[in-house]
């Protein structure tokens, strides 16, 4: 008989709850075959539920070829042998549930792996049934049918001389793009939502949702300077058609309780937050929530982060929510990027304090929470399609997949076996066991930040109020929810800083990198150390 799923019930937990991004073929190996797995998971759901994460979101573990270590998938109801079996699966939702946390699956729309039996099927004859379900088309007199380029910078037409026409691919060639035009393709996806729905699982992460629809009659990008690579996505991305189709995406999701979906919103740096948001539609009618990379494109800087965050902010609809993201498996890790130069790993709680107390959904990735670096992968263990191709130019984004680190023994405690790709060098000290027995750590900081966020409806739900907008190095900001009121203060810099803000009632220290916990004020005036975050509530009028 079937186990029956006792989620604890929590209304709003994609607004209010913290999701954790998982790179399941990094996070711990269960079998000893060096690639992390779904019963990998299971075994750390302990350390997630310490953590205090609401949710989990899983990288592509369906069936693949691999050639994009996921995000080619040859069949969309099964699981990867590698991660484990579809019994694994419902365990991991069972599992996550029984702990009040909510499992987000990786749904990969936009194309398929080129072994997946629909495109074998459409790539056969021009009039297999299946042609329609991905992008063919004759091309103009032996070139491709129009300029559009893959992410690797040529053509994005594949020539397939099996029936002399080209098909489209946005990403690899292994990873061909389907039709969404086709009624028959739509019906097939939204059959396999309602399948995972049906199983179980909580919401997707929808990946490259911008690039679903393209330009019915095929027409050239915009060039500029006559340069095929210097080309505006005018035709082949953001059509206003998505919308309609994301309303759709939406019914089916509303008609299973307490669901959500966020979607990836591919775009090049700095990013377009307005653009992004539109993806939210109304805030009720299409994505619940959308990624907005501008802060992940940015430098470390007070001013030009208070910038990035009260841009999204606004371009939020009334009814939507903002979620927020400091990395994930396809950009170089936070830690790395902050922490150029001599400054240590100083910036990092700086940088979780705003992501945790900000307005809005945060997203961790795995080893963010410790601190993991990007390590530098040698050529010869380069797994990643964008590292072989472009090496050493970009070495591609292997080194902020690198293995969790667990503990200080061998491959940091991710495998028994080889690894299949390298431990950070700095595992030794870098690792969850030792950072679990330090009270400073980078850990346990993200552990309290994520507490006090489930105590205090301000931070979770509350307004946010702008106080200090990043000039002279800091951002400071209320969190207001009816009576309760929390101060944030964030010391962007190296230097001593003063905090002046007339407010007099009784304030507490709630949380901080540097000042004790017993620290009260009557007022907001008092100095931030190099690097400090301090967040203070209001326990009472002043008297
Ligand atoms: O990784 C990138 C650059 O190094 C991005 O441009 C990335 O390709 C883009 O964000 C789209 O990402 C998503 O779709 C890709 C997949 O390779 C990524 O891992 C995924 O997150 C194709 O499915
Ligand atoms: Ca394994």
């Amino acid at each position: 008989m079937e186990k029956e799923i006792t989620l604890i019930k929590s209304d709003g937990w994609w607004k209010y709850g913290v999701v954790y991004q998982i790179y399941p073929r990094s996070f711990y190996d269960s079998n000893g075959d060096g690639i992390g797995d779904i019963p990998g998971v299971i075994e750390k759901l302990d350390y997630l539920s310490h953590l205090g994460v609401d949710a989990i979101w899983l990288s592509p573990v369906n069936t693949s070829p691999m050639f994009d270590f996921g995000y080619d998938i040859s069949n969309y109801n099964e699981i990867d042998p590698v991660f484990g079996t579809m019994s694994d699966y419902r365990t991991l939702i069972d599992e996550s549930h029984t702990r009040g946390i909510h499992v987000i699956m990786d749904l990969v729309l936009n194309h398929t792996s080129h072994l997946h039996p629909w495109f074998v099927e459409s790539r056969s004859s021009t009039d297999n049934p299946k042609r329609d379900w991905y992008i063919w088309d004759k091309g103009d007199g032996g070139r491709p049918p129009n300029n559009w380029i893959s992410i690797f910078g040529s053509s994005a037409w594949k020539y397939d001389s099996s029936t002399g026409e080209y098909y489209y691919h946005s990403f690899m060639e292994e990873q061909p793009d389907l039709n969404w035009r086709n009624p028959g393709l739509k019906e097939a996806m939204f059959d396999m939502i309602r399948f995972w729905l049906d199983l179980g699982v909580d919401g997707f992460r929808l990946d490259v949702i911008n690039l679903l629809i393209k330009d019915l009659k095929l027409r050239n990008n915009p060039v500029r300077f006559g340069i095929p690579l210097f080309q505006k996505n005018k035709y082949n991305r953001n059509r206003k058609e998505l919308h309609g189709l994301l309303r759709e995406v939406r019914k089916i999701l509303d008609q299973y309780n307490d669901t959500m979906s966020v979607g990836e919103i591919f775009m090049p740096p700095p990013g377009e937050p307005e653009l992004s948001a539109g993806y939210l539609g109304s805030g009720e009618d299409e994505l619940h929530l959308a990624f907005d990379f501008s802060l992940i494109f940015r430098l470390w800087s007070a001013r030009s982060y208070y910038k990035c965050i009260e841009r999204w902010m606004n371009a939020i609809p009334v009814n939507g929510w903002p979620c927020h993201v400091l990395s994930n498996h396809d950009q170089p890790r936070s830690m790395w990027r902050y922490n150029w130069g001599n400054e240590g790993g100083k910036r990092s709680p700086v940088a979780a304090a705003l992501l945790l107390t900000l307005k809005g959904t945060p997203f961790i990735y795995y080893g963010e929470e410790i601190g993991m670096k990007n390590s530098r992968i040698g050529r010869k263990d380069i797994q990643d399609p964008f590292g072989k191709k472009f090496w050493p130019l970009f070495r591609g984004r292997d080194s902020s997949r690198t293995p969790m680190q667990w503990s200080p023994e061998n491959n940091g405690g991710f495998t028994v076996g080889r690894s299949w790709l390298p431990v950070g060098v700095d595992y030794k000290t870098i690792n969850v066991k030792n950072q679990m027995e330090d009270k400073f750590s980078l850990l346990n900081f993200y552990r309290d930040l994520i507490e006090i966020r489930k105590q205090k409806k301000a931070l979770q739900q509350g307004d946010w109020v702008p106080v200090m907008k990043g000039y002279n190095g800091i951002i400071a900001y209320y969190r207001v929810f009816g009576e309760e009121v929390i101060f944030v203060a964030l010391n962007f810099t190296g230097k001593i800083k003063n905090i002046n803000i007339h407010n007099r009632a009784q304030w507490k220290n709630l949380l901080s990198t540097h000042k004790s916990l017993h620290t009260h004020y009557t007022n907001l005036k008092f100095s931030l150390d190099p690097y400090e975050a301090t967040i203070i509530e209001k326990i009472g009028p002043f008297s």
